[in-house]
C-alpha cells in the first residue's frame, strides 16, 4: 500500500512538472528522449589516478597532478572495468569509455612506439559486451622519454620521432576501435611540452610540433572510424610561462588541418570560460571535443559539478544543435573520494546540465534578445532556474532503471565495502 502510495506520488510530481513545462511550450518527454541519446565519454584515468597499467611503478608526470590518497583504486584492467562497470549501472543511457594508451591490457613489455590494436583487443571485448564506445589518447607524458618537458616538440631527434611513432600507432588503434564498434573514435592528442621560465625562442619548438603533427597525421585513416584531435593548453606545473600547444597554435593548426580541436575547461585563464568558444571554434571546424573538468583557481581537475559554466557549455550544445558535431568528455582526477562516486557526480552532473537545456524555452528567449527586451531575458533565466527539472531527471533515472536521487550513493557506498576496501 505504502509502496503504491509512493509510485503515485512520483507520477503525480512528474505530471505537475510536465504541466509546468508545457506552460512554456516545453515538451518533458522529449526532453528526456534527447537526454537518452547523449554519449558522453567518460574518463578511464578517474579510476587509477591516471597511472595505467603498461609501466608500474612510474609516477604521473607532465605537469598534471591527482591529490589525496583515497583507498581503492584500480590495479590492473579487471578491476578498472569492474569500477567503470558499477558506475555506468547508476548512470543513464549508453556513454563512451575514453581510454589512455597506458592502460593497455596485456602481459607483454611493450613500450609507446611498438603498441598495436591486439593490445587493447581485451578492451574492445569488453566494450562490445557492454554497448559502450571507446575513445583514445597517446600519453606523452610519465615516461622516462618525456622527462625533458618536451615530446612531439623535442629538439632531440630521438626524442620526438619516439613520440612521433606513438601517436601514429594511437590513431591505428582509434581507427580500430572505431570500426570494431561501428561508431567513430576520438583520439586526441594533449602534450606537456613547455618551459617553466621565459623562452628565448617560441617559434622553433611550434614548428617542430607541426612537423611532428604533419607527420603524424600523414596516414589517411578511415574518416568514419577515426577523429584525430589536438588540446591546447594555457600552462601547466612546471610550464608556467610557455606551452608549445597553446590554443592558437592548435586552433589554427586544426582549421589548417581539417581536423578537430579539444577544448579542456581548465586549459585558460581562470575568468575565460570554454563556453564562450564553442561557437566560434565550430564556425571553422567540423567537429569538436570537449574536456569538460573544473579548474579552481588553476587547472586542479576537480570533479564536474552543475555549476553555472556547466549550464553555459550545456546550452551552447543543446540551442544550435551543436551536439551533434560536438564529442563531450570529461577529464578530472580527484584522489581524495570515493572514485566511484566522482565518475558519478560527474555524469550526472551534466546530464542534469544538458537535461536542462532541453528543457529550455530558447525560441521565447531568442525572440525577447532580438526584440532588444532583455529584462525578459534576464527574469525568464532565473525563473527557469527554479523550474522543477530535477523531477524530469528523476523521470529519466527511472525509465533508465538507474537510481533516483541519492540513492546511487548507498550503492557505491556498498561497493566500497565489498570490493574496494578489500584491495
Ligand atoms: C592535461 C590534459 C589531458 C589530461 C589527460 C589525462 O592537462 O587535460 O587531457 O588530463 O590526457
Ligand atoms: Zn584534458
Amino acid at each position: 500500500m505504502l509502496l503504491k502510495g509512493v509510485i503515485t506520488m512520483k507520477k503525480e510530481i512528474y505530471q505537475d512538472a510536465k504541466q509546468r513545462y508545457a506552460a512554456l511550450g516545453v515538451d518533458t518527454d522529449r526532453a528526456i528522449e534527447s537526454l537518452g541519446k547523449v554519449k558522453i565519454s567518460m574518463h578511464c584515468w578517474q579510476g587509477d589516478d591516471v597511472l595505467g597499467f603498461l609501466f608500474a611503478g612510474q609516477e604521473l608526470t607532465g605537469g598534471i597532478q591527482a591529490t589525496g590518497n583515497y583507498p581503492g583504486k584500480a590495479r590492473n584492467a579487471a578491476e578498472l572495468r569492474a569500477d567503470i562497470e558499477k558506475a555506468f549501472s547508476l548512470i543513464g543511457g549508453k556513454h563512451k569509455v575514453n581510454l589512455h594508451s597506458t592502460y593497455a591490457d596485456t602481459t607483454e613489455k611493450v613500450d609507446l612506439d611498438a603498441i598495436e590494436p591486439r593490445h587493447y583487443a581485451s578492451w574492445v571485448d569488453w566494450a562490445k559486451q557492454q554497448g559502450v564506445g571507446l575513445d583514445f589518447n597517446p600519453t606523452c607524458f610519465s615516461h622516462p622519454k618525456s622527462e625533458s618537458g618536451f615530446t612531439l616538440s623535442s629538439a632531440d631527434e630521438g626524442i620526438r620521432s619516439f613520440w612521433v611513432e606513438h601517436c601514429r600507432r594511437c590513431r591505428k588503434i582509434g581507427e580500430y576501435f572505431g570500426r570494431e564498434l561501428s561508431q567513430k573514435c576520438v583520439t586526441n592528442i594533449w602534450i606537456p611540452d613547455g618551459y617553466k621560465d621565459i623562452p628565448a625562442d617560441r617559434l622553433a619548438p611550434r614548428k617542430r610540433l607541426e612537423r611532428s603533427l604533419d607527420e603524424i597525421l600523414s596516414e589517411k585513416l578511415d574518416e568514419s572510424c577515426n577523429l584525430d584531435a589536438v588540446e591546447s593548453k594555457l600552462f601547466g606545473i612546471g610550464s608556467e610561462s610557455y606551452v608549445v600547444g597553446s590554443n592558437e597554435f592548435y586552433l589554427g593548426y586544426a582549421v589548417k588541418n581539417h581536423i578537430a580541436i579539444a577544448l579542456d575547461a581548465g586549459h585558460f585563464h581562470p575568468t575565460e570560460y570554454i563556453s564562450n568558444k564553442i561557437s566560434s571554434a565550430l564556425m571553422f571546424t567540423d567537429e569538436l571535443l570537449l574536456h569538460v573538468s573544473r579548474p579552481i583557481r588553476w587547472d586542479s581537475d576537480h570533479v564536474v559539478i552543475l555549476d553555472d559554466e556547466l549550464q553555459e557549455i550545456a546550452d551552447e550544445l543543446v540551442r544550435d544543435d551543436l551536439l551533434s558535431r560536438t564529442h563531450v568528455g570529461l577529464d578530472y582526477f580527484d584522489a581524495s573520494i570515493n572514485r566511484v562516486a566522482a565518475w558519478v557526480i560527474g555524469m550526472r552532473s551534466m546530464q542534469k546540465a544538458l537535461l536542462r537545456s532541453f528543457l529550455e524555452p530558447t525560441e521565447m528567449l531568442r525572440r525577447a534578445e532580438r526584440e532588444g527586451d532583455y529584462t525578459t531575458r534576464l527574469a525568464m533565466f532565473e525563473e527557469l532556474k527554479a523550474m522543477p527539472w530535477q523531477a524530469v531527471y528523476d523521470q529519466f533515472c527511472e525509465q533508465q532503471s538507474v537510481p533516483v536521487g541519492s540513492a546511487w550513493l548507498q550503492e557505491v557506498r556498498q561497493y566500497e565495502k565489498d570490493v574496494l576496501s578489500k584491495r
